[in-house]
Parts: C-alpha cells; sequence; structure tokens
C-alpha cells in the first residue's frame, strides 16, 4: 500500500512536492495539505483528487490517514511540526534548514534519539545530484589525493524581497555548508563572512553578492560565492582542488544550441531558471530515498545531526557577518 503523506506548508517548494509525490514518487501519495494561508492549500489540494485541506498543521500531522510527512514551511516554524512528527513516531522529511538556531536543532537531535529509532530527514537534496554524489567517490577513492581547497558559486536570479543578508547564510550559504561536510566527511570548525561592494540595485536590507570563508577540521578552506540577485539564472558550481587533480561539477550538460540572427547569432547552452529545474532529479532521488525508507518506518540520508551542524555553522556565519570577524564553530559532543 502508499505511502499516506501530509505535506505542511505548500508554497514554491511544497507545491512542487505534492506534484513530485504524485506524479514520480513511487509507493507514495499526497493525503493532505496544509498551509498558513488557505487560499494556497485549497488551490494546491484542488489541482490533486484526492488530497484534502487541514487548517490546522499539527492536525495534519496527528492525521490517523497520515503515515509520514514533509515539511515545507519557513525555518522558525519546523521545531514544533518536527516535534509533532516524533512524538507521533511518523518520519518527516524537513526542508533545510533544520531549524535556525543551534539549540533548537540539538533539541530535535536529542528529541529523535528518545525515540530509538531514526525519522528525521533532512532535505539537504544535493547529496542525491548525481554530480555532488560522483564528486564525494571520488573524493572516498583517494584518486586525486587529499582535498586541499573547494572553490564555490551559488548564484540566483532573483530572491524574494524579504531576503536579507542573514537569511542568505541560513537559507542559502547552507548548502555550501552542508555540501562541504558531505563532500569533505568532516566537520567546518571556522567561518568568515564578508562583502564586496554591494551591486547598487538590491532592496534595503540585503548586501549581495556575499563571499564566505569555510574552514574544516584537517585543514582545508572553502570559498564561497553566494550571489543571490544576478538577474541571470540559476548556477551552482563546486570545484574541489586536491593533491592530484582538480574536479569540477556544476556545468550542466544539455544540447548547445546556436540562435539569433546575423551579427547577434550566440551558441550555448542555457542557464536553468531556478533550483527546481537545476536539482529536479535530485529531489526526485530524494523523495524516493525518503518514500522507500518512510514505508519501512524509518529515515535516510542527511540527519538530525547534519541539520544541526550545518545550523551551527550557518549561526556562527550569522556572528561573523555582524562581527566581520573569524568566528569558531562550536559543536555538542557527538554521543
Ligand atoms: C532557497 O531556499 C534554496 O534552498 C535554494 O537552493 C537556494 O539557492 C536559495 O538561495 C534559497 O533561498
Amino acid at each position: 500500500t502508499d505511502l499516506r503523506v501530509a505535506v505542511v506548508g505548500v508554497g514554491m517548494m511544497g507545491a512542487d512536492h505534492v506534484r513530485r509525490l504524485q506524479t514520480r514518487t513511487a509507493g507514495a501519495r499526497t493525503v493532505v495539505v496544509a498551509d498558513a494561508f488557505p487560499a494556497t492549500a485549497e488551490k494546491v489540494a484542488a489541482a490533486w483528487p484526492g488530497v484534502r485541506v487541514a487548517t490546522d498543521p499539527l492536525a495534519a500531522i496527528a492525521d490517523d490517514e497520515v503515515d509520514a510527512v514533509v515539511i515545507a514551511t519557513p525555518g522558525n516554524t519546523h521545531e514544533e511540526l518536527v516535534s509533532a512528527c516524533l512524538e507521533r513516531g511518523k518520519p518527516v522529511l524537513c526542508e533545510k534548514p533544520l531549524t535556525t538556531d543551534v539549540e533548537s536543532s540539538l533539541r530535535l537531535v536529542e528529541a529523535e534519539r528518545a525515540t530509538g529509532r531514526r525519522l528525521i530527514q533532512v532535505g539537504f537534496m544535493r547529496r542525491f545530484d548525481p554530480e555532488y554524489a560522483a564528486l564525494r567517490s571520488l573524493v572516498e577513492s583517494d584518486d586525486l589525493g587529499r582535498p586541499l581547497m573547494m572553490h564555490c558559486a551559488h548564484r540566483n536570479a532573483s530572491v524574494p524581497p524579504y531576503f536579507t543578508s542573514e537569511m542568505v547564510v541560513l537559507d542559502s550559504l547552507v548548502h555550501e555548508v552542508d555540501c562541504t561536510r558531505f563532500l569533505l566527511g568532516e566537520e567546518i570548525t571556522a567561518i568568515t563572512v564578508l562583502h564586496p561592494r554591494s551591486r547598487r540595485d538590491v532592496p534595503d536590507g540585503l548586501s549581495d553578492p556575499t563571499f564566505a570563508l569555510l574552514e574544516t577540521e584537517s585543514g582545508a578552506l572553502v570559498d564561497v560565492e553566494v550571489n543571490v540577485a544576478t538577474g541571470l539564472g540559476y548556477e551552482v558550481r563546486t570545484e574541489l582542488v586536491a593533491e592530484r587533480g582538480t574536479a569540477m561539477i556544476g556545468l550542466e550538460g544539455g544540447p548547445v544550441v546556436a540562435r539569433g540572427g546575423a551579427g547577434s547569432a550566440s551558441r550555448g547552452r542555457s542557464v536553468p531558471p531556478s533550483f527546481k529545474e537545476r536539482f529536479k532529479a535530485a529531489y526526485d532521488l530524494e523523495f524516493q530515498a525518503w518514500a522507500d525508507a518512510a514505508r519501512r518506518g524509518t529515515a535516510t540520508g542527511p540527519t538530525a545531526w547534519d541539520g544541526y551542524a550545518a545550523t551551527a555553522v550557518t549561526t556562527a556565519g550569522v556572528e561573523a557577518l555582524r562581527s566581520g570577524q573569524r568566528t569558531e564553530v562550536r559543536l555538542a559532543a557527538r554521543s
């Protein structure tokens, strides 16, 4: 029988996840959706026969017809919602970030441990992207020797008007934080966040682009350009520099197309508009892996600890952003 899923938060990402569950995830289907904006939930439910609307997200989680939960609400609501899933013993796929502060992320690590089961998967979808997975295998194989540095670029065409410089760190840079931990297989010990001069047309509260430097336990360095209002498209690139070679991912394939008129013709590949297209395959694989594990009453992929460790780095990053200083990351002992 199908895994019956509640999707809590059906804005842009959540609505995409409902479509994914209904059309591209084997053995799972959405039965209930909930959203802080009832009209949004109604609209999504109306598009998919058999999907009900719950006005209260906690009621959706508690629903007897719900076996597992996807959370795609803003990060500051995650602790309460994930806790409710743990209390009911329901597997949960929680979009990144796990929470927006270290204390609450650690509380979730501990609450999950107290259930005696693995129930939480954090939505760091890049780990499921075939290119990232291949880069991880390359590092594990030791083919290129010891990783020394990584250069990362993370560019968005645009972000919503309420996006601030802190959100760049908590919501966007968090992906490179997780990728660094995933690819290099070690913790991040310090972070520096700087800004070059800003582009002129950004909204108040946002400096863009952002430059971050991550230091790892073994002494590798990772530099990250997060550039969230390029007006161009979605570009996410990682170049690993190792002892015996380098490896670059994020130059998407796709057809090389020539177009245009005499004198203005160009030849090239198109840039995907957003993460929904760029990471479509990753999200699909992420959901299939989650659903398969949830049907067995458990979870897979990025753990609550991964979510906590990433939040510990990004909250130190917010401190670093304010002070302009290199800031050390303090992690709880991993028991
Ligand atoms: C968004 O929340 C994401 O997770 C995207 O992957 C990232 O590129 C974007 O900057 C974030 O706002």
